[in-house]
């Protein structure tokens, strides 16, 4: 097969759900020396970007979303050895969440692994996280870096309260708040007062190492 067949037998797969064409494809990539940056950005998150606009555009529905969402994660579990840089040294912690009524995660869980494999201990809250919790793993662990993820318009101002939650508990000065999510932008974040806001996992890993240096 060559590198194209493969890419799109990959993004056909995630289209469909179909997690043993994705692992399969996954496999084949990596077998035939594909980058594995490649084999998520340019079939996996393309394709999901794709369900995205099919369901926009009400060509599919939730469920078509929940078992492109089973596949997509089925993947990002069989590239993540790749992904990650094994041995690196560790800059700190982290401590991530999807805000309180979002369960959106793929983006969440690329940017906890992209931070992990560049030497972050990242604690992860999972989905659906309110204030109190950040607050509370922030007293805990004390990172260095809060992460807030959120994929829709109506959940990005409850990043707003998690800020402000920090604020009230005076701890909000120790951590730095980082941002992100399709929706978030760079002015969004200079708006609710947010220190970092990242595009992609890759970005919010390359970000996070200017604090490490
Ligand atoms: Co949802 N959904 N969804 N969905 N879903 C979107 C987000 C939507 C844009 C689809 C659309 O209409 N085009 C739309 C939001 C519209 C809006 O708010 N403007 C939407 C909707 C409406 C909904 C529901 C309301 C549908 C319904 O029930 N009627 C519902 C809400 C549920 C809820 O959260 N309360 C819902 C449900 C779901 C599923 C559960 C079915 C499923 C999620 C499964 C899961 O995550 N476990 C799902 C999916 C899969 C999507 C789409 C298709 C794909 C999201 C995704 O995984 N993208 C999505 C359409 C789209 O985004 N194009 C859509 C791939 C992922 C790698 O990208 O998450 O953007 P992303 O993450 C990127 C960056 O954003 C960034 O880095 C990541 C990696 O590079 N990033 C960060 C993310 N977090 C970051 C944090 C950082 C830094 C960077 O710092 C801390």
């Amino acid at each position: 097969m060559s590198s194209e067949e493969i890419l799109d037998q990959i993004y056909d797969g995630v289209l469909r759900g179909d997690t043993r064409t994705v692992t399969a494809g996954i496999q084949a990539g990596l077998a035939a020396g594909l980058d594995p940056q490649q084999l998520l950005d340019d079939a996996m998150v393309a394709a999901m970007e794709e369900i995205g606009h099919r369901f926009e555009s009400n060509e599919c529905f939730v469920p078509e979303m929940l078992i492109a969402a089973r596949a997509m994660k089925e993947g990002v579990s069989v590239l993540t050895p790749h992904l990650v840089d094994a041995g690196v040294r560790s800059l700190g912690k982290v401590v991530i969440g999807t805000v309180r009524g979002d369960v959106h995660d793929i983006g969440k869980n690329l940017v906890r692994i992209m931070m992990e494999s560049s030497g972050w201990e990242v604690i992860d809250l999972g989905v659906d996280v309110g204030p109190e919790r950040y607050v509370a793993a922030v007293q805990e662990h004390q990172p260095r870096i809060v992460g807030l993820s959120a994929l829709l318009t109506t959940t990005m101002p409850n990043m707003k309260l998690i800020i402000d939650a920090l604020k009230n508990a005076g701890v909000r000065d120790q951590v730095k708040v980082m941002i992100g999510g399709a929706p978030v932008t760079q002015e969004y974040a200079r708006q609710l007062g947010a220190d970092l806001y990242a595009l992609d996992a890759a970005a919010a890993a390359e970000i996070a190492k200017t604090l490490a240096m």
